[in-house]
């Protein structure tokens, strides 16, 4: 079979994890459907997928995963850059020839009993001149399916590649060798011994023991943002934690906005607004990630590197996300949601009330007010981009929309007002740099802990975090100041004295949205302030809502006193990158704490 290869490259690489990893059978994917189709027949028969009811979710499937296998592990995510400084301070770093003696040892023998897939994914369209190509070695036909689903894959890939292009090689086993004759489990995976570690330098990545997405489906954040990261320093371009859509005015005028929080933080909803203000419209290019280069007409240009949305069950619903609702309608792969009699899916939120007879995640019976919701915090929708009712016409553009503004937001239950634009880019830079959030469950470990999330690229950023602050300062310089997006800062989650959520959120955004239009048009007032400018009283479109003044205020007032211990926090932060720190962002700092400390505010 690996004889069709004509790259010889591939084919040594391969046959290298071939004789490291002992799988029983090989299978180089095309990329069909009925090839996906094939693969889900035999992991309904093996229990690791459930077939939905073929009239409610055509073409779709469940599958519960190991309870120990459930999110990100960034405790066991590795960078293994030749020196620890190389991957800086916020990441995990390992010498690579260690870890790679490690791995050795891990793979061994570790696809004993199993098929290993040879899986060719392009991120970004197919041929276009800033898409990057991948393979992944799996021995999970659920990464396969997945993969499908996420990147372009299969035979057309491969073809591209060519005799000698460039790819990435990715190794991806779920640690579990099947001795002869001994039954599978659902969910295969070895959560002791998980270790997922990238190679900025070899540009390649290893990912052992874990099934589950971002662990799993390595063309996402392992590739996408984390090597991305680092071949975008090198290149000079940009590859980042963030979403992008089109957003319409009722006149007609287009512009596309990337916007980046951190995971599980609302970018899906975002990316898929149904807007709550007459005549806009928004529309979706991508919900995660962004890859941003500079055009020789001096503006950023974006293009989404996946095919397809892995999105955040619970909370997505008729009124949150109804677009989202539609994507996944048919040909859809759930993880980790509540079962119905019906054989349909269900989570927290999707319905007020929950349908009767429902089968938890774990695949036991379920009553509402159960101490445990019947749906995993992070259970997770895959499906594919093209079934997005509101999927924008250029999505698939192989040279990008041009983007005329970059948004940072993150979960913040103060501080933060609900909109603000940076003064400059170097304050932009900045801005991204103070991304902090609450955490969620879209990784293993505490939630609702307050943790810095720079650029909302903590757990994503392939190399040292201040070199990358440099990075996005030296692309601003790149640019033409005048052409490059706006930058600017949003928070959805200020609440009041009660805990309760000043902001509605979901298709009123686009009230946001607006003022940010609107302010590139020149045409909604501001006023300057330390920390930006914010919207003067009355530019921000609140009309029909039921806000007090208070409430209006506390939205877009600059609260001094909060600033002060926020800069204080900053500047502790900011301590970790030693002098590597970029200048202009302490001096950033050093301006907004003088002019908060000065009676001008
Ligand atoms: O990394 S995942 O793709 O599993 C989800 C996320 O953290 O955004
Ligand atoms: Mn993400």
């Amino acid at each position: 079979m690996l004889d069709e290869l004509r790259h010889q490259k591939l084919k040594a690489w391969i046959q290298e994890i071939i004789e490291l990893c002992r799988p029983t059978k090989i299978v180089l994917c095309e990329g069909s459907e009925q090839e996906a189709r094939l693969l889900c027949e035999e992991m309904v028969k093996k229990g690791t997928l459930i077939a939905l009811d073929e009239k409610k979710r055509p073409g779709s499937f469940l599958a519960r995963s190991n309870p120990k296998d459930v999110a990100r592990v960034e405790e066991r995510t590795f960078i293994c850059s030749k020196t620890q400084i190389e991957a800086g301070p916020t990441n995990n770093w390992r010498d690579p020839d260690e870890m790679l003696t490690h791995l050795q040892q891990l793979f061994q023998g570790c696809m004993h009993g199993r098929t290993m897939y040879v899986v060719a994914f392009s991120m970004g369209p197919i041929g276009s001149h800033f898409s990057r190509v991948g393979v992944q070695l799996t021995d999970s036909p659920y990464a396969v399916i997945n993969m499908r689903l996420m990147t372009r894959m299969g035979k057309d890939v491969l073809d591209i590649l060519e005799e000698d292009g460039e790819f990435v090689p990715c190794v991806h086993s779920v640690g579990v060798p099947l001795p002869v004759g001994q039954k599978d489990v659902p969910w295969p995976c070895s959560p002791e011994k998980t270790v997922i570690a990238h190679f900025p330098h070899t540009k390649s990545i290893w990912s052992f023991g874990s099934g589950y997405g971002g662990n799993a489906l390595l063309g996402k954040k392992c590739f996408a943002l984390r090597i991305a990261s680092y071949m975008g320093k090198e290149e000079k371009w940009l590859a980042e934690h963030m979403l992008i859509v089109g957003i319409t005015n009722p006149n007609g005028k287009k512009r596309y906005v990337a916007a980046a929080f951190p995971s599980a933080c609302g970018k899906t909803n975002l990316a898929m607004m149904q807007a709550a203000l007459p005549g806009w419209k928004v529309e979706c290019v991508g919900d995660d990630i962004a890859w941003m280069h500079l055009a020789e007409d001096g503006r950023l240009y974006a293009i989404n590197p996946e095919a397809g949305f892995f999105g955040v069950a619970p909370g997505t619903s008729q009124r949150s996300n109804p677009n989202a609702l539609a994507t996944c309608r048919k040909n859809a792969i759930f993880t980790n949601v509540a079962l119905t009699s019906d054989k349909d899916v269900w989570w927290e939120g999707l319905t007020s009330a929950p349908p009767e007879g429902v089968i938890d995640w774990q695949g036991m019976p379920w009553q509402p007010g159960a101490a445990q919701p019947a749906a995993h915090p992070n259970s997770r929708f895959t499906a594919s981009a093209s079934q997005c009712p509101i999927i924008d016409p250029h999505w698939e553009d192989p040279q990008g929309v041009p983007i005329s503004a970059i948004i940072f937001g993150g979960r913040r239950s103060n501080t933060i007002p609900l909109v603000a634009e940076a003064l400059d880019w170097e304050h932009g830079t900045f801005m991204g740099a103070c991304v902090s959030s609450e955490t969620t469950a879209a990784a293993a470990g505490d939630i609702g802990k307050l943790r810095h999330d720079p650029f909302a690229m903590l757990p994503f950023c392939g190399y040292n975090m201040a070199d990358y602050f440099q990075h996005w300062l030296d692309m601003g310089k790149l640019g033409i100041a005048d052409r490059l997006p706006r930058i600017y800062s949003v928070n959805w989650f200020n609440k009041d004295a009660q805990g309760q959520y000043i902001w509605p959120g979901f298709g009123d955004n686009i009230r946001v949205l607006k003022w940010i239009f609107e302010r590139l048009d020149g045409t909604a007032a501001a006023k300057k302030t330390p920390i930006g400018y914010l919207p003067q009283e009355g530019s921000l479109d609140l009309s029909g809502l039921q806000l007090s003044p208070e409430q209006r205020s506390s939205l877009i007032s600059l609260q001094a006193g909060l600033w002060q211990n926020e800069m204080k926090e900053m500047r502790s932060y900011f301590q970790k990158f030693a002098d590597r720190l970029p200048k202009p962002l302490l001096q950033q700092l050093e301006r907004i704490e003088q002019q908060l400390a000065s009676e001008k505010v």
